[in-house]
């Protein structure tokens, strides 16, 4: 059992409407976590303790569209209804708004990439990060590192994650990457308030 507590914070990564089944990104399954995720969000608000909530927001050229030379199909444009949470995921007031890979040039998968999230989790004294949402194998992968090489302890939201899976197994690979490197991986029933 993990309790929560002071100096615990969540972030939740990318749901969004480009990265849900049908949306241009779609990730398998994607749906499936935002029941669970809204659980943990619940949690997590209940204690006051922060809750992150990130999009992919990028400028209409982005560099990762095919058409510009990267490897997706153009996908959460900022401002467009792809980008938007999708109307079955309320996000509370309280909640941190994070937006990441706003400029052309630059790809980002991580959330601490080119973002104030490290200077918030500290300003906030955060020293545990707990990390779900989409994709497995691209932000949650890096969102993860990034943040266990910042000296965050880092756990990762086993049911509340999935992949895109290019390659089949990426998530179960980015998965062991995550542990291996450090992450701790909780469910919903490990978790007491
Ligand atoms: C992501 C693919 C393209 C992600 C973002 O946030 O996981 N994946 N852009
Ligand atoms: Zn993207």
């Amino acid at each position: 059992m993990i309790t929560i507590q002071p100096g615990d914070a969540l972030l939740v990564s990318d749901i969004q409407n480009d990265f849900l089944p049908g949306g241009a990104l779609g990730v398998p399954g994607g749906d499936e976590v935002l029941p669970v995720l809204l659980r943990y969000m619940g949690l997590f608000e209940s204690k006051k303790y922060p809750v992150f909530v990130t999009r992919d927001w990028h400028p209409p050229n982005h560099c990762s569209f095919r058409e510009h030379g990267g490897i997706w199909p153009v996908h959460c444009v900022a401002g467009t209804h792809g980008a938007e949470h999708p109307p079955n995921f309320p996000v509370s007031a309280s909640a941190l708004p994070i937006h990441k890979a706003t400029t052309p040039e630059a790809e980002a998968y991580s959330a601490f990439e080119g973002t104030s999230l490290e200077t918030q989790l500290r300003n906030a004294g955060i020293r545990r990060l707990f990390v779900g949402g989409l994709a497995t194998d691209y932000c949650v992968l890096n969102t993860v590192k990034d943040g266990l090489a910042a000296g965050f302890n880092v756990c990762v939201l086993l049911d509340g994650i999935r992949a895109v899976n290019l390659r089949p197994d990426d998530g179960e690979k980015a998965v062991e990457e995550m542990v291996h490197k450090g992450a701790v991986t909780v469910r919903l029933e490990d978790l007491v308030g």
